[in-house]
């Protein structure tokens, strides 16, 4: 499979670009707005001749579509350069099945892991934009380690914003946490220091406007004051530029991982995708649902593939909800 980028002002000349170049047997994978806005550009495959195919002699396990491939992501609004080399990518393992190839194109471009064991005695710190899900992934984590036969402590910073600290004390109360206030980074040190180290420590933080470097500031305060670790928790369902520039201002202040929520109530992912590009983050987790019952999804290659390809995004997401008992009571 060859493949290869046309741009030019107007579509038809973008197809003449690739009838000339690669003949008529050429596939159109996508069709996009130019980087640059002006003008439109075109993907296209030409298949390698059949014999080609032949020499592994056996059939791949299931089907492979570079096509499918191509459409996903165009539908999902991966931007281009990186569509791009996830397709290559994707092409080059065209012995697989198309779930496989996008996970090895996946795995090739991004990192991916797994969310801190509930042991771990550094705490983790949720930051973000506001409204981006902190809250209720704070309650998600301490689920998890309550499930896993842990205690856990949350320590809340957004104690300002009007019912912040009644949405936190109903989840702490019902998840039997510890709860702790750090109106200011200062505040942190001695916070974690009073949960003890026999504790799963999630810091909660105030929605900070990426855009605005008091508030950025005062997270890198917080950062550097707990020692936790820093992660970003990004809604999907945004533009790609957006959610890069955003991804890059919270890489910016050291955090290096992100988890993303609200995959239920979106249906194009790229701005994702383009996000962990930008901040250079690892992978941890997803969300797809508000209760704190349903648990974070992990994220490898293979459930990332599934998100985006066509009747597996339902399948990348289901798993058991954890324990409700745990808030029944
Ligand atoms: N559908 C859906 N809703 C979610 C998900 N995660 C969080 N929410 C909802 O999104 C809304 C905002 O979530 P919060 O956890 O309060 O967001 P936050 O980032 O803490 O917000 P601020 O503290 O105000 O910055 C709430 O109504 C949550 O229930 C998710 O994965 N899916
Ligand atoms: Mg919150």
């Amino acid at each position: 499979m060859r493949l290869k980028s046309y741009t030019a002002k107007t579509l038809p000349e973008a197809m003449r670009l690739v009838r000339d170049s690669l003949g008529a047997d050429a596939i159109i994978l996508s069709t996009q707005p130019a980087e640059d806005g002006a003008g439109v550009r075109v993907t296209a495959a030409l298949e390698d001749s059949p014999l080609d195919d032949l020499y592994l002699g056996s059939e791949p396990a299931s089907y492979f579509d570079l096509d499918t491939i191509a459409e996903a992501l165009s539908f999902h609004r991966v931007p281009a350069g990186l569509f791009d080399r996830l397709i290559g990518s994707a092409a080059s393992l065209s012995n697989e099945d198309s779930v496989m190839a996008l996970a090895g194109a996946m795995d090739s471009e991004f990192t991916f892991a797994t969310l801190p064991a509930p042991l771990s005695p550094r705490p983790i710190m949720l930051t973000g934009p506001p409204g981006a899900g902190k809250t209720a992934t704070t309650a998600k984590l301490c689920a998890r380690a309550r499930l896993a036969g842990r205690g856990c402590a949350i320590i809340t910073m957004d104690t300002a914003k009007s019912g912040g600290l009644a949405q936190v004390e109903t989840f702490a109360k019902a998840l039997d946490a510890t709860l702790l206030r750090a109106d200011r980074p200062e505040a942190l040190p001695d916070a974690v220091l009073a949960c003890g180290n026999d504790r799963f420590i999630v810091i909660d933080t105030a929605g900070a406007n990426p855009f605005l470097d008091d508030d950025m500031e005062r997270l890198k305060e917080a950062v550097s004051a707990s020692g936790a670790q820093p992660v970003l928790v990004l809604p999907a369902g945004g533009d790609a530029a957006e959610s890069a520039e955003t991804a890059a201002a919270f890489k910016a202040i050291g955090t290096t991982a992100m988890i993303a929520t609200r995959l239920d109530t979106a249906r194009r992912f790229g701005g994702l995708l383009s996000a962990a590009v930008a901040g250079r983050l690892d992978l941890l987790a997803v969300s797809g649902s508000p209760h704190i019952g349903d648990p974070l999804h992990p994220v490898n290659p293979v459930a990332l593939a599934r998100m985006f390809l066509p009747g597996e995004t339902a399948g990348a997401l289901n798993s058991q909800t954890q324990d409700l008992k745990l808030w029944s009571k």
